[in-house]
């Protein structure tokens, strides 16, 4: 791969927005992604691997937890620097987003959130470190858009709970200690349990599928303090938020390619920037990213006041990530034939962000979600 010379679009001055505590944390997950990410992923993506060796650092730019209190080993961030970490991690790669969104969003925040005090202590520190590494179950081969119709259940068996089901396209899977398992209880209600055994199936391939064939769970890994469908897709709006400043990192970086490729590439004795074709495609993505970034940071000051409405997230989420993807793709045919190659990001962020247009929420549930809130009609 090319060296990395990422330079970022800040074409309305959104630093002046930021407070000197977030440009120092973004400036830092800016640095760590040159040094750590960029010289690696491109091989790793080739041979479909997730490179562990990055965990310690993901863990050390606050990554893992950001705005978990620092008392149970998180960052103590405010959602602006949670976002801005997440854009610059997803400005190297999606996947390596992910597996920060998952622990942070999904696995660490639940805890926090609907644990005991035992569990919290036991468990967010070692997450925190990277020690710990973990995932979140909800999807079902039958239940995907829809996880209220979940089949996975657990049984009250006295002295601890018998659990049953499978969940599909489980990322972390394949390397983590815990898992966060969303079950249904003898009355049909929906309960998160941790799950500590570690013996699931399929775990050699990027996402993962848990089997759980009467596992025995111990009464004390319930996370009592939520239960009902609300509790799982409370974390998927920590989740959610994180990807709409993620996937701004991922156009930001295809955007900053094209810009540099075309001022370079010489055809018909000028270089194609000076054309108005390739001048139209720079000029749509810079406003849309522009866009993106200020409708994320707006949403950053709404989280932070605690008023962000789980529809607002929706939006930006969805949102972000079509402008990222559209960007991806006129971004790869200002390259030319150069845009297929793993010599540039911009392929590789392309197939990425046909993932995260998908997971956490499809792009059309998304709209229906924004449509619901608009109306008061649900249309799923
Ligand atoms: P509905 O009847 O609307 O709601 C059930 C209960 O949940 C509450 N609720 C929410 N609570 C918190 N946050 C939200 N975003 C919430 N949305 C709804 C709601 O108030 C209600 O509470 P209560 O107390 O009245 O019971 O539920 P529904 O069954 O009609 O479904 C709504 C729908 C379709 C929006 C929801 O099911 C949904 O979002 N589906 C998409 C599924 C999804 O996003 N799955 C993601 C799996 S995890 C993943 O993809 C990880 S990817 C890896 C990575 O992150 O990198
Ligand atoms: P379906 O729900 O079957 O949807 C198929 C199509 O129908 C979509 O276009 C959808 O928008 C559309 N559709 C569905 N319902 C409606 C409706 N009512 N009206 C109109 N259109 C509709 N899940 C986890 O629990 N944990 C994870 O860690 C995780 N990681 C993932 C990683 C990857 C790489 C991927 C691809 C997925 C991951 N998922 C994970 C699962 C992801 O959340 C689901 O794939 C997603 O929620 C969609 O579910 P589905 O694939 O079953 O599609």
């Amino acid at each position: 791969m090319k060296a990395d010379n990422f330079q970022a679009p800040d074409y309305y001055n959104i630093d002046e927005l930021l407070t000197d505590e977030h440009k120092m944390v973004r400036d830092a997950a800016r640095k760590w992604v040159k040094r750590e990410v960029s010289p690696i992923i491109e091989e790793a993506a080739q041979k479909a691997e997730f490179p562990k060796s990055i965990i310690k650092g993901l863990a050390e730019i606050g990554a893992f937890g950001p705005y978990i209190p620092e008392e149970y080993g998180g960052a103590g961030l405010d959602q602006i620097s949670y976002g801005l970490i997440m854009q610059e991690i997803e400005r190297g790669d999606s996947g390596i987003r992910s597996t920060a969104s998952v622990q942070s969003s999904l696995v660490m925040y639940p805890i926090f959130k609907y644990g005991t005090e035992e569990q919290k202590k036991k468990f967010l520190p070692k997450l925190a470190t990277g020690e710990l590494m973990g995932c979140f179950g909800l999807t079902e081969p039958d239940y995907g858009s829809n996880p209220s119709g979940m089949v996975t259940n657990f049984k009250d068996k006295g002295n601890h709970f018998l659990l049953n089901g499978a969940k599909m396209w489980i990322s972390n899977a394949p390397f983590a200690d815990i898992a966060i398992v969303w079950a249904k209880d003898e009355n049909g209600r929906i309960h998160g349990l941790i799950e500590t055994h570690n013996k699931w199936s399929l775990r050699a391939s990027a996402t993962g599928e848990l089997i759980f064939d009467n596992v025995k769970v111990p009464k004390e890994n319930l996370m009592r303090e939520k239960s009902g469908l609300g509790a799982p897709l409370g974390c998927l709006d920590s989740a959610r938020y994180g990807i709409a400043w993620g996937a701004i990192g991922a156009a930001m970086d295809c955007y900053d390619t094209a810009l540099r490729y075309a001022k370079e590439r010489v055809q018909f004795d000028k270089p194609i920037a000076s054309t108005q074709l390739q001048q139209k495609k720079l000029a749509e993505m810079l406003t849309e990213i522009t866009k993106a970034q200020l409708m994320a940071w707006r949403l950053g000051v709404l989280r932070n006041e605690g008023k962000a409405t789980s529809a607002q997230i929706s939006m930006a989420k969805r949102n972000s990530v079509e402008m990222a993807l559209n960007i991806a793709r006129e971004a790869r045919q200002v390259l030319g034939g150069m845009g297929i190659t793993g010599e540039y990001s911009i392929m590789r962020h392309m197939m990425n962000l046909e993932s995260v247009i998908t997971y956490e929420g499809t792009h059309d549930i998304h709209l229906l979600i924004t449509g619901m809130d608009i109306t008061g009609i649900s249309a799923f």
